[in-house]
């Protein structure tokens, strides 16, 4: 072998080199509560949207003394005032959801400073919601998203059922947490759009129930099923869960290639007050998801983890499972101490093979801040990465720059649905 002589590191250049890639890089975001446009109201933007979302509700009645009830019963405008009026005019917006909306703002070229609501108002009168949708995904450098589609939200599901040109850039996914969650009434849901089930998991019942999810999976084609869950999820105990996971979902996603995604740790309704601002997080025990990962090993799952305190045990398991795939800064973990701690950890234990983020938008605006915050923190992690990578004597080129961080940034998502646990096997043996 021919020896090489040491190259000069030029930290500097290096850095700029990176954060021109990441900047660059389209994303896939693969989980967010966006609609496709023809979804109609559903489909959330505009400042009063912003305004009102429950990040920052929650932050907003820390200052407000105002009964819960007389909150919820104003209009989303005036919501929409009592939140600036708490969080931007009496100090600076200085939390991660507050600096969101005036990043979002600054890059739609308005000055939070200078308007006052009304103009702002004014100014998103103009845009018409599809094309402002364009506008807000070039403006995040965002390819596509993923949705969140729930059948058992009937203002959805009549859409679904009466059909639609699907927008090109929004991908779906299938929430699943009510049949998993609430079984004692969504059986009765899904027995009223025509389905034979019964309250206990009788063969025609499961039978049926796995006609459903077909019928959904037709309908929808999702990339993906998934459920939010307790931190006291387990698998497999006597739980309807568990029962439903074993006979029900696992055996459809099996039978349709879907991975399964499952977002562990949210404590549904600590303060019901709050409505949707009103979860919180516990410490999950991660015995069953490995013992997921291990009794199913065809089957694919993607995880992300509520808790701080579960990451680097979470990271640990990803390493004995390839049927696990990690992705995102979830919910109260997608601020930037925390995303900085989180990716440094991945990078280190799991090279490329996770999705650093995903961007959990429910307002369309939203992307342009958390992609934007989230590429500000990704480019410092990989700065640091690659210049030590760099000192050990591997400097990448532009074109590696690009592919590793298109993997962060979807790429990796990808791979991990397309190849087949088998055939890696194959492939390996072959080469
Ligand atoms: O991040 C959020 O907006 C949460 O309210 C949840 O929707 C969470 O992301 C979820 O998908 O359960
Ligand atoms: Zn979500």
């Amino acid at each position: 072998m021919k020896t090489s002589p040491n190259k000069r590191l030029d930290p500097r250049r290096l850095s700029q080199r990176i954060a021109a890639t990441v900047a660059a890089a389209p994303v896939r975001d693969i989980h967010t509560h966006l609609y496709d446009p023809a979804f109609g109201k559903l489909l959330l933007w505009g400042i009063d949207d912003l305004l009102t979302y429950h990040y920052l509700v929650a932050e907003a009645f820390r200052q407000l003394d105002l009964p819960y009830e007389n909150f919820w019963e104003l209009e989303k405008s005036q919501q929409a005032e009592l939140v600036w009026r708490s969080l931007f005019l009496g100090r600076a917006p200085i939390s991660e959801a507050a600096r969101g909306v005036i990043t979002t703002l600054n890059r739609l070229g308005l000055d939070a400073r200078q308007g006052d609501l009304p103009s702002i108002r004014r100014w998103f009168k103009d845009w018409k919601p599809a094309d402002y949708v364009d506008h807000c995904l070039n403006l995040a450098n965002v390819q596509s998203v993923c949705m969140t589609n729930s059948p058992f939200d009937a203002d959805e599901r009549k859409i679904w059922e009466t059909g639609f040109h699907r927008h090109p850039r929004f991908e779906s996914g299938l929430r699943l947490d009510p049949l998993l969650l609430s079984w004692k009434s969504s059986f009765r849901e899904i027995q009223s759009s025509g389905y034979k089930v019964k309250s206990t998991l009788t063969k025609e019942t499961i039978l049926e129930l796995r006609r459903f999810l077909r019928d959904w999976t037709t309908r929808i084609n999702p990339n993906y099923a998934m459920v939010s869950l307790p931190p006291s999820f387990c698998y497999p105990t006597d739980s309807i869960t568990s029962q439903l996971l074993e006979k029900v979902v696992l055996p459809h996603c099996s039978e349709f290639g879907l991975p399964f995604a499952m977002m562990v740790g949210v404590r549904r309704a600590v303060n019901p007050e709050l409505g949707l601002a009103g979860d919180g997080l516990g410490l999950s025990n991660l015995r069953g998801l490995e013992n997921l990962c291990q009794q199913y090993p065809d089957q694919k799952f993607l995880v992300t983890l509520l808790a701080r305190e579960n990451q680097h045990e979470l990271c640990v398991l990803a390493r004995k499972f390839r049927n696990l795939h990690l992705f995102g800064c979830w919910w109260f973990t997608n601020i930037p101490s925390i995303i900085q701690e989180m990716t440094t950890m991945r990078l280190e234990l799991l090279g490329f093979s996770f999705t650093a983020q995903h961007s959990d938008a429910r307002v369309v605006d939203q992307l342009i801040y958390k992609w934007d915050h989230s590429r500000e923190v990704i480019t410092n992690v990989l700065q640091q990465s690659y210049c030590r990578l760099a000192s050990s004597g591997w400097e990448p080129s532009d074109d590696e720059l690009k592919r590793d961080v298109g993997l962060l940034l979807g790429g990796s998502f990808g791979d991990f649905c397309r190849i087949h646990p088998a055939k890696q096997i194959i492939e390996t043996r072959h080469r």
